[in-house]
């Protein structure tokens, strides 16, 4: 397929075509530039959620038992799972797809798995295009899987409107939660797996440390759900399309998006400045500064010093 070919077919919502244009975007070429260009003008009409939370919180299953709640009510709906990659492997989590075998055939689900990692670490630049695609492709609602550190919660945020951010209980997920100030960024919280000894206290402490929060106008709301078997999800997709409803009096909707926008195009720039600047470090004078580092000669520091010193402003006298 050419890249024409796959302009067409996303915008007609053809699977083969989704699927070759992520492939496209995801390789960083010119193909995929221009499909992304093409369908920008006609993105913005899917509801973007995030599904965050801890390794093993039940992300997954929560997406997979959402999708079967919103094919149920009419909605179609895609699936971007970026994987809680090791940075050694790189592989693809095949439970993911697994759980979610029965919608193989339901041309109203599209799901897909994202290996990739950006350059600084976070998700990749990649992964917003895969949302574009599957927003232009017609997908009534894109979720986003990631799991939760503070850089993909920040840069899912940034893709999605709604956050959905899931604690276990018993996992110290509600201290973690409140030290590194995640409260700040969900709108939604789930506690999972509240088949659970421990659902109910989790929820009072996540309740507390909600109510010194100092409330503007939107306050998360605090849900139990049991991912396995379904439990709670119609109340999920309650609890995001009332902070759907919340975003949309006045112009909070647009706001978001627009300082959603604005973050990504920081990180992408910035993922392009790291890029470029990889590109020019001297590799036969890093293996020359690391022996002397080595043999105690000059310092780290020192030693960056004298890789960075041409880039670096001059000192006032
Ligand atoms: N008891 C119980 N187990 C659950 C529930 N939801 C999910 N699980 C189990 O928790 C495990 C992890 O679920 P996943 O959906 O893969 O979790 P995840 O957050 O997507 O995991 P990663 O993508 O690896 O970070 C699986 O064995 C699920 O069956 C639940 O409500 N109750
Ligand atoms: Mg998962």
């Amino acid at each position: 397929m050419n890249p024409e070919e796959v302009i067409a077919g996303v915008r007609a919502g053809t699977r083969r075509a989704i699927g070759r244009a992520i492939s496209m975007a995801e390789s960083l070429g010119p193909d995929g530039r221009a499909v992304m260009a093409a369908l920008h003008p006609v993105t913005g009409r899917a509801m973007r959620i995030g599904i965050t939370g801890s390794p093993g919180a039940g992300k997954s299953t929560l997406a997979a038992a959402l999708v079967r709640h919103l094919r149920h009510i009419g909605m179609t709906v895609a699936i971007v799972s970026v994987d809680p990659t090791s940075p050694f492997t790189h592989g693809a989590v095949l439970g993911d797809r697994i759980r979610l075998v029965d919608h193989f055939l339901d041309d109203g689900v599209f799901i897909r798995s994202m290996a990739t990692r950006g350059h600084l670490g976070g998700l990749s630049e990649a992964t917003g295009d895969a949302v574009e695609i599957l927003d232009a492709a017609g997908y009534d609602v894109v979720i986003i899987e990631t799991v939760g550190s503070g850089q993909n919660e920040i840069e899912v945020q940034a893709l999605a409107e709604t956050v959905v951010l899931v604690l276990i209980p018993g996992s110290g997920d509600a201290i973690q939660a409140i030290k590194a100030g995640v409260m700040e960024i969900p709108d939604v919280i789930v506690i999972n797996k509240a088949d659970r000894p421990g659902a109910d206290i989790l929820a009072g402490e996540i309740e507390t440390a909600l109510s010194l929060v100092p409330s503007d106008a939107w306050r998360p709301p605090v849900l139990m759900t049991q991912a396995i078997d379904g439990s709670g999800i119609a109340e999920m997709w309650e609890g995001i399309e009332s902070h759907r409803a919340a975003l949309a009096e006045g112009d909070a909707l647009a706001d978001r998006r627009r300082d959603g926008m604005r973050r990504r195009l920081r990180a992408l720039a910035m993922e392009r400045m790291a890029r470029e600047m990889d590109a020019r470090i001297d590799e036969a004078a890093l293996d020359s500064l690391v022996t002397r580092v080595v043999a105690r000669e000059i310092d780290p520091s020192a030693a960056a010093d004298t890789m960075t010193a041409h880039d670096r402003p001059r000192e006032k006298a």
